[in-house]
């Protein structure tokens, strides 16, 4: 008889994993929150992007960003890019674990050990050391000693082991006593189990649900800021303060204020620790190798400009791009100092993080505004941004400008960095494109002769090629030149203003923008206006955005 019953169907394996798996997690979690331990989730993803065809991984989080936005949970690209990946992350682990004990409970089936709770452990074993494994590899942010991430991590794989043989081994009893109880059809003792196990693991999965908040926790949440927002006085220090075009009200903010530049990390685990006495190695083929520490950097002559860098994975529209004021040495200065030798033509750039790419030494050589970055907006990089250094080179995509730097190396060729190995741009050049940014409706005014307006705005950008010319259409309409503001430099985005004699309805608005003629040439270029993905060559095509116009209320005092 007991031979009959002591089996427990794969598909309750499942469920129990199912059920289980959560509550490890949370603990993983609430390891990280509170003793800043690796969470193994997170650590899986940054390990499957690193061995998975790049094609897979980002078809998943491409599809993920697109529903997490369609469902309108965000709006914002790089909060929504992170949380995909976050996502992927527990749901990959979460099926992992199901998948596991449900073979730990057919291989319980088949063998019947004496000794269930010795058996969980070694399931337990044999689940989690890949995962710590892994997580050995690739976190870079936990700053707990590697020995207590190991012992912690196994711990909770031991526990998980002897829970789930502790639930396999109550669900064999359930079924003895329905089997011995026969009269009770109805209640079997597993269902029983069953129930009670899901109400146990969903409380305290909901007690550790503070893991939404670890989901929102990329620091990206606070909405873009507007011209509106910014203080007179600091606008009244910005380099084109007595410009004569005005943003509208409700355009992007000139300068975005550090703490809401957007931001893009390879890694979904957490950010790179850099040691307090960090120096920066110049090594390969140089005639004079260095290693300087910060302070010998900021002695050196600098260079300081506004700059507008934005992520070649940017959507049109997106949130993907900010403007702030970068300073740093120039790399030719560099290359005086240290010599490259006859033999190297690039410098392979290496970050804390483990990204990597290259500068050849001719475009250094052309253009002395290629920088080793070390502030922002006059303060040292914030670590999410690169801190202690970074690079600036101008007319490309972040992708090719490696932040945490902790290697320069000269070398004899240039290779393909990292974005460009998953398929993106090898040059990653910008783009042009152009943003509404605001169809004031809240700001429609008349002129002396009673004709009302309503004032639309937002952005143009072309790298460092300039904006020669933007054109917004309201529906059928003939494109209309709109009026430019003098930029903050001509490395920035440019803002534009669009004052539309006013027509009551619902309307589209429409906006493309002109880089200037080249050389010897007088037609400006038109941006390219078709759509194009982001991937490979960056996002292009024409922004639209609709609006309902009214004619203001009347004033109510003149009533
Ligand atoms: N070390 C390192 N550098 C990096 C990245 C990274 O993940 N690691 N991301 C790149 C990408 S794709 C972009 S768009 C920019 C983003 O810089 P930000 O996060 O400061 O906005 O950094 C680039 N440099
Ligand atoms: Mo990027």
């Amino acid at each position: 008889m007991t031979e009959r019953i002591e089996r427990v169907p794969f598909w309750m394996g499942a469920l129990i994993g199912a059920l289980f798996m959560p509550v490890l997690i949370v603990v993983f979690f609430l390891g990280q929150r509170f003793a800043s331990l690796p969470f193994l989730p997170f650590d899986l993803f940054d390990w499957l992007v690193q061995v998975t065809p790049a094609p897979l991984i980002n078809f998943g989080k491409e599809t993920m960003v697109d529903l997490l936005i369609a469902l309108g949970n965000t709006q914002n690209l790089d909060e929504a890019g992170k949380t995909a990946e976050r996502l992927m992350g527990i749901g990959f682990f979460w099926g992992v674990g199901l998948v596991s004990v449900m073979i730990f409970f057919i291989v319980l089936n088949i063998v019947k050990p004496q000794n269930k709770t010795l058996a969980g452990w070694i399931f337990g074993l044999i689940f989690g050391l890949p995962f710590v494994f892994i997580s050995q590899t690739v976190n870079i942010s936990s700053p707990v000693s590697p020995l207590i991430q190991f012992v912690w991590a196994t711990l909770l794989f031991l526990g998980f082991g002897g829970a789930v043989a502790w639930a396999y081994e109550q669900l064999v009893a359930g079924a003895a006593a329905v089997e011995k109880e026969k009269a009770e059809v109805e209640v079997t003792g597993r269902r029983q189990f069953l129930i009670r196990m899901g109400g146990a693991t969903a409380t305290l999965t909901v007690l550790g649900a503070g893991l939404g908040q670890l989901l929102a926790d990329s620091g990206q949440s606070t909405p873009t800021v507007t011209v509106d927002d910014v203080p007179p006085e600091e606008a009244a220090q910005l380099p084109n303060a007595d410009a004569a075009v005005q943003p509208v009200p409700g355009t992007r903010a000139e300068v975005t204020p550090v703490e809401n530049h957007y931001r893009i990390d390879i890694l979904s685990s957490g950010l790179p620790s850099i040691p307090e006495d960090y120096t920066l190695p110049i090594t390969g083929l140089v005639d004079n190798p260095v290693e300087w520490s910060l302070d010998d950097i900021r002695q050196m002559p600098s260079m300081t400009e506004f700059i507008t860098m934005s992520c070649i994975s940017n959507r049109i529209g997106g949130s993907l791009i900010s403007t702030t004021k970068w300073t740093g040495v120039s790399f030719q200065h560099i290359l005086e100092q240290v010599q490259p030798s006859e033999d190297a033509t690039a410098i392979k750039i290496t970050g804390a993080d483990g990204f990597d790419e290259f500068i050849d030494l001719d475009l250094i050589r052309e253009d002395e505004r290629i920088m080793l970055t070390y502030a922002w907006d006059d303060e040292p990089l914030p670590l999410r941004n690169g801190f202690p250094l970074r690079t600036h080179i101008p007319n490309r995509y972040g992708m090719k400008q490696p932040k945490w730097i902790v290697g320069m190396e000269f070398v004899a060729e240039a290779e393909r960095g990292y974005w460009v190995r998953r398929g993106w741009s090898a040059e990653a050049l910008v783009q042009t494109t152009s943003v509404i940014d605001t169809v004031s409706t809240n700001n429609i005014y008349s002129d002396d002769s009673g004709q009302m307006f309503v004032p639309v705005g937002g952005i143009a950008h072309a790298g460092d090629r300039g904006i020669a010319r933007v054109e917004v259409r309201v529906d059928d309409r003939e494109w209309q030149e709109a009026q430019l503001r003098e930029p903050l430099s001509d490395r920035t985005w440019v803002i534009w203003r669009y004052d539309w004699p006013f027509a009551e309805g619902e309307h589209t608005f429409a906006v493309r923008a002109y880089e200037p003629a080249p050389e010897g040439e007088s037609d400006p270029i038109l941006q390219p206006t078709d759509p194009s993905p982001a991937r490979p060559d960056g996002a292009t095509g024409i922004h639209d955005r609709d609006a309902v116009i009214r004619a203001p209320e009347p004033e109510t005092e003149e009533a």
